[in-house]
């Protein structure tokens, strides 16, 4: 089979996200009714903020809003990750930062599966934040062992599904017929089972260690525990929730309202609290009740450098030093602490905080000559003759990811042993290393600027 064969990795996403996302409409009502209040906020959004229109245009993404979506999941092996990696690659998400959640009492660490290259995030975004627990932190070592015992022995994957990501691999791609028939097999893996792979008495020991625990082993597989569209005004959609019948977290994680939205801010709803059953005495099932799968929304704003990213976490940390997240006075401190934070696109520029794309502005693109003009990029801002647009933050954080477990754990203390951070253990478990965002955004910046130096002097000859 030739290449042309092959459905492209970005449609298979598509597929697949659009899958998901019907598949959890189902599964939880309240997930649909958020999509509606995103999906309205933001066409109001785009009729009355021009250039935030404008903007998005320039960077080609506007196309991708209403698409735009991530999940997330949790595993409980090292082979669970590294088969989870395989299966991603086939729709073209690459595993992309890790974040260490240990250090916030939750024992996982995690990565996010999603496409790098600019043109593919465009085509669709769609992300899947996936989280390897880290059985080792549990101190009490038979319930330990009971619970390695049990995931040693679930396969998350149907037989076709992985046959399929063979075959993927194998040919450089799949078929039409083959990337449908991926698309439903691997649905199984993230799919709801109100049917527990253990008996309750299990399930209570795992749940009093830590809830999260209870969520990745009791189940025949990781389903998704919440799926998230991008808002483009968060603040609205959070006022708007409660009128739609549904009852956001009181804070929003990240950083406060701002002109320049920086990196991301996310609010979630509470999970609910579901019907489950137990394996019981003599194939009887008992019944119980398990919170696992909630909502939630973000807002993405530009992606900071190194330097952006060290005064954003100064402030943060000053903030929550202060004050817990939650509390009253949070938010009004936040926005006091970011005041530190410069708060327009040319300041951000200038002291080296934010990354932005560049493109011809107008002028730009009617130069016909280009005698006299500098190469440098100030020069050439100076003139004119480029815009600068904001590069989207892509990714995670990993206070506001702990903040979002938390609030869908409740806010029991966690008995787990402090441990560092384990990207190597992690990369050794996944198969691969993760790619390091900071140089993708930089990337990217550098090469929007290469290609206006490369038309500005086409446009000299
Ligand atoms: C993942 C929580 C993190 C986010 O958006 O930061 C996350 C989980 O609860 O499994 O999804
Ligand atoms: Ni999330």
């Amino acid at each position: 089979m030739t290449n042309d064969n092959f459905v492209s990795k970005n449609e298979i996403r598509a597929q697949f996200s659009q899958a998901m996302s019907v598949m959890y409409r189902e599964e939880v009502p309240a997930y649909g009714t958020l999509m509606d209040l995103v999906g309205d906020i933001n066409a109001t959004v785009l009729e009355c903020d021009e250039s935030l229109r404008a903007q998005l245009t320039h960077s080609n993404g506007l196309d991708r809003i209403t698409e735009e979506r991530h999940g997330a999941i949790r595993v409980g092996t090292e082979k669970e990750l590294f088969t989870l990696r395989r299966l991603f690659a086939v729709m073209g998400m690459e595993p992309v930062s890790y974040y260490d959640l240990a250090v916030a009492g939750i024992p996982v660490h995690s990565t996010a599966f999603r496409p790098v290259e600019e043109a593919d995030l465009n085509e669709n975004p769609f992300r899947v934040f996936t989280s390897l627990l880290r059985l080792e932190l549990i101190e009490d070592e038979d319930l330990r062992a009971a619970a390695q015992d049990v995931l040693d022995n679930r396969e998350i994957f149907t037989m076709a599904a992985l046959n399929l990501i063979d075959r993927a691999e194998k040919q450089g791609g799949l078929s039409n017929e083959d990337a449908t028939q991926f698309v439903t097999e691997t649905l199984e893996t993230f799919r709801w089972h109100a049917k527990a792979n253990i008996d309750k008495k299990l399930y209570d020991r795992l749940h009093d260690e830590h809830r999260l625990i209870a969520d990745i082993v009791s189940f025949h597989g990781p389903h998704i525990n919440h799926l998230t569209p991008r808002t483009l005004d968060i603040d609205a959609v959070q006022k708007a929730m409660p009128e739609r019948g549904i009852d956001p977290k009181a804070v929003i994680e990240g950083p406060p309202q701002r002109q320049c939205p920086i990196l991301l801010r996310q609010t979630s709803f509470k999970a609910l609290e579901e019907d489950v059953f137990f394996k019981g005495q003599n194939g009887n099932w008992e019944e119980g009740s398990h919170t696992a799968r909630f909502g939630e929304i973000e807002q993405r704003g530009i992606a900071l450098t190194p330097k952006g990213r060290a005064l954003y976490d100064r402030l943060l940390d000053e903030t929550r030093a202060a004050v817990r997240a939650g509390e009253g006075a949070y938010q009004d401190l936040l926005v006091e602490s970011f005041k530190a934070f410069p708060d327009s696109y040319e300041e951000l520029r200038a002291e080296g905080l934010a990354f932005f794309r560049y493109s011809l502005s107008d002028k730009g693109e009617e130069i016909t000559r280009s005698v006299g003009i500098s190469g440098s990029l100030d020069g050439l801002l100076e003139a004119g003759l480029l815009r600068m647009d904001p590069i989207i933050y892509e990714d995670f954080l990993p206070v506001s990811a702990a903040g979002i477990f938390q609030s869908n754990l409740g806010d029991t203390d966690a008995d787990i042993v402090y441990s560092d951070p384990s990207q190597q253990a992690f990369e050794k478990a996944l198969g691969a290393k993760v790619w390091d965002e900071l140089a993708l955004y930089a990337e990217l910046e550098r090469a929007s600027f290469k290609a206006c130096l490369a038309s500005l002097s086409e446009k000299a000859l």
